[in-house]
């Protein structure tokens, strides 16, 4: 009998099986970190996810090295920056994780933490410290420039609803809730913004500006950490978007930590394509629930988990709602 077969270019079969491969690194941190979701734990809940991600990672046929990471060092019982994963021998990839973006909102069971990772050609992922970055971002469909990392958060605001078609106040701006950030949410509201304020999680922020109309949300902004400025930006990379960010160097330390990790220009406003300038791939599980991605959910016998997974090659955007059945593999 002759058997059916699926034409697919050479060059691309690894990274349409990897699409669906690095659901399962994501599904599983997520449902590790989930049984410790509520118990004050974020390290526990931290390595919890880091241990399954690097298992599953380590099962994967890649040559990848972490780039993002836990840890800036060989800090060994996390996945640090430098740290080899997969069967070796396989495609050469670059990795960013952060196995519970939010350790805060899962330890307190809290909305918006999530598990997440990406992966690109080897060499094409921006190696961030793990220092602060300004960033902002908005979804795919408006003029390129339409907002601008420099400019005043009224401009943006106003520019931003002239291009949707709107007037600012059906604006929403999803923004930490920091005190860094008091002038950020003043401009914002004076421009007749609504603030929608987050206590941590802003990866999951700056997805939400894909699908304004779903999660209500048109804009990121403010200044959170660098690690996740990279995944964000891998993740805008393959749905579109538009994201600057830029680092914040305010000391000599951080100088030469950004200095050591190859950054020439502290002062360099990125774009997505100077954090990821290759393709990618991009995967989130929700640990706890949020506004796109459904927690973790335990029913008896059987596991649920909802991801979303992305590649930037294809544009396309999967939702996976899985069960699982087979307990022992977490
Ligand atoms: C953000 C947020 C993270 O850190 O990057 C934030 O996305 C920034 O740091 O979930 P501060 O907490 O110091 O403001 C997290 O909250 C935690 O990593």
């Amino acid at each position: 009998m002759e058997m059916a077969s699926i034409t697919v270019p050479h060059g691309l079969i690894l990274e349409r099986v990897l699409a669906l491969e690095i659901v399962r690194v994501t599904e599983r941190a997520a449902v590790n970190a989930a049984r410790l979701r509520g118990r004050g734990d974020e390290k526990a809940a931290d390595q919890a996810a880091v241990d399954a991600m690097r298992r599953e990672l380590n099962k994967l046929p890649i040559d990848g090295t972490v780039v993002i990471g836990e840890g800036e060092m060989d800090e060994a019982p996390m996945l640090f920056i430098g740290e080899k994963v997969g069967s070796k021998g396989g495609f050469k990839v670059d990795i960013a994780v952060d196995p519970v973006e939010g350790t805060t909102l899962c330890a307190k069971n809290m909305p918006g933490s999530i598990a997440t990772l990406a992966l690109a050609e080897h060499g094409t992922l921006l190696h961030a410290p793990d220092i602060y970055m300004d960033k902002i971002a908005v979804g795919p469909g408006y003029p390129t420039g339409v907002v601008d990392l420099d400019a005043p958060a009224e401009e943006n605001i106003r520019n931003l609803a002239k291009a949707k078609g709107v007037k600012p106040e059906s604006i929403t701006a999803m923004i930490l809730d920091r005190p860094r950030h008091a002038e950020l949410i003043a401009g914002v509201r004076k421009a007749g913004g609504a603030v929608s304020l987050i206590s941590d999680g802003d990866v999951a922020s700056v997805i939400h500006t894909a699908d304004p109309d779903k999660t209500g949300i048109d804009i990121a902004m403010g200044i959170g950490g660098a690690p996740e400025g990279v995944l964000a930006a891998a993740a805008l990379r393959c749905i579109g978007g538009q994201m600057q960010c830029r680092l914040v160097v305010d000391t000599e330390e951080k100088q030469t930590r950004a200095a050591k990790m190859g950054i020439k220009d502290p002062r360099k406003k990125y774009q997505i394509e100077d954090m990821v300038r290759g393709d990618c791939l991009f995967a989130a599980t929700g640990i706890t629930d949020g506004r796109m991605l459904q927690g973790v959910r335990f029913d008896g016998p059987v596991v649920h988990t909802h991801t979303v997974v992305m590649r930037s090659i294809s544009g396309t955007v999967r939702w996976i709602k899985a069960e699982h059945r087979q307990l022992d593999k977490f």
